[in-house]
């Protein structure tokens, strides 16, 4: 009953702590519930130039971003194993994001939308869309 359900939940959050690429079937159909609090895209402080990606539970959050050409695009990564947000065409990468680690990237400048992965887990994805 109720523990044979918190057992299964700390089945998959042992997976996906251990960085292995757990299907969503696997886990019961429907993606885990965030344990995480995810801020908002993009800080409506004035002044501040900058948008933000979070990685959380193994997704990008937003999965579809919207930044002024050339923004720059903070990614924080709140999980316990590294990972990347690149580029399909490979024309942006943070390079390695270390668990619970932080990077950046400079949004292309050319209006348009750029969809990204995660290089290390190519079931990651999400777009920038530079207008
Ligand atoms: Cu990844």
């Amino acid at each position: 009953m109720g523990t044979r359900r918190a057992l299964a939940a700390t089945a998959a959050t042992l997976a996906l702590a251990l960085g292995a690429a757990v299907p969503a079937a696997a886990l019961g159909g429907a993606p885990a519930p965030s344990v995480h609090a995810v801020p908002a895209a993009r800080s409506h402080r004035p002044g501040v130039e900058h948008a933000t990606v979070v990685i959380a539970n193994f997704m990008f959050h937003p999965m579809r971003l919207v930044v002024r050409p050339g923004e720059r695009v903070v990614v924080v990564n709140r999980d316990s194993v590294v990972h990347t947000l690149t580029a399909t065409d490979g024309r942006f990468s943070t390079g390695d994001v270390p668990a619970h680690g932080t990077r950046a990237i400079v949004a292309p400048r050319a209006k348009g939308t750029y969809h990204y992965f995660c290089a290390i887990h190519q079931f990651m994805t999400g777009t920038i869309v530079v207008r």
